[in-house]
């Protein structure tokens, strides 16, 4: 039986994108269903999802995978003879999940208070992503990829959020390749990936919707 693989996503989402990555990444074809993730939430994604209720949710032969870092992990696992995403040494895997978790619990947090808040607390956030970059700047080191020569786990989960730099340099009213230029260059480096560039969206389509998400999560 061929493999039936649905993706419930939402097209600005950064956690959505990386799956796209992966299974584009891995040759996975697969159904992608767009959720109309802040009005009205599919049936779909309440059953499958039922305990937060968000995208992404990755369903494969009917079953669920919630939380994009786990859905990350299902994908390689399963689909594991092509384009492996975590090495298969035991500390480097930890090393690996660890940064994707610092992608979620700092980059993600620091890039949102940007857009979100104004004075002080914008000008912390700024500060905060900058210090994360020279993080990941240190762990990049000079290797091509945080993966080493190929993609790896690290590069799938954060290189959405380098495409949301751009609405970050506009909000906070600063430039983070003028500050991290070699951060910048991996970022450069990943969108040359057919699997990266032609899964994220379009800048000009993330500006121009950036006013009205604003809106439909409450800000202005
Ligand atoms: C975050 C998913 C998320 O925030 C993951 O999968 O990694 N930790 C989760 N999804 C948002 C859309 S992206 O901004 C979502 O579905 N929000 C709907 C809601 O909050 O009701």
């Amino acid at each position: 039986m061929a493999d039936e693989v649905v993706l419930l996503g939402f097209w600005p989402s950064t956690y959505a994108l990386r799956l796209r990555i992966a299974l584009a990444e891995k040759g996975i074809k697969y159904e992608y269903k767009e959720e109309d993730v802040y009005n009205i939430k599919s049936q779909l994604l309440l059953e499958s999802n039922p305990v937060h209720k968000k995208i992404p949710v990755l369903i494969h032969n009917g079953k669920p995978v919630n939380e994009s870092l786990i859905a990350l992990q299902y994908i390689d696992e399963t689909w594991n003879d092509k384009a492996p995403l975590l090495p298969s040494d035991p500390y480097l895997r930890s090393q690996a999940r660890f940064w994707a978790d610092f992608v979620d619990n700092k980059v993600a947090v620091f890039g949102r208070k940007i857009w979100m808040t104004k004075g002080d607390e914008q000008e912390e956030a700024k500060k905060g992503l900058l210090d994360c970059l020279e993080l990941l700047e240190g762990e990049l080191g000079e290797k091509p990829y945080f993966g080493g020569e190929a993609l790896g786990f690290v590069d799938v989960a954060l290189v959405p959020f380098y495409n949301w730099f751009s609405m970050y340099e506009k909000f906070g009213n600063f430039s983070i390749e003028a500050e991290r230029p070699q951060f910048v260059a991996w970022g450069k480096r990943c969108m040359l990936k057919e699997s990266v560039s032609k899964s994220l969206p379009d800048q000009q389509k993330l500006y121009d919707f950036f006013p009205q998400y604003k809106r439909i999560i409450g800000i202005e």
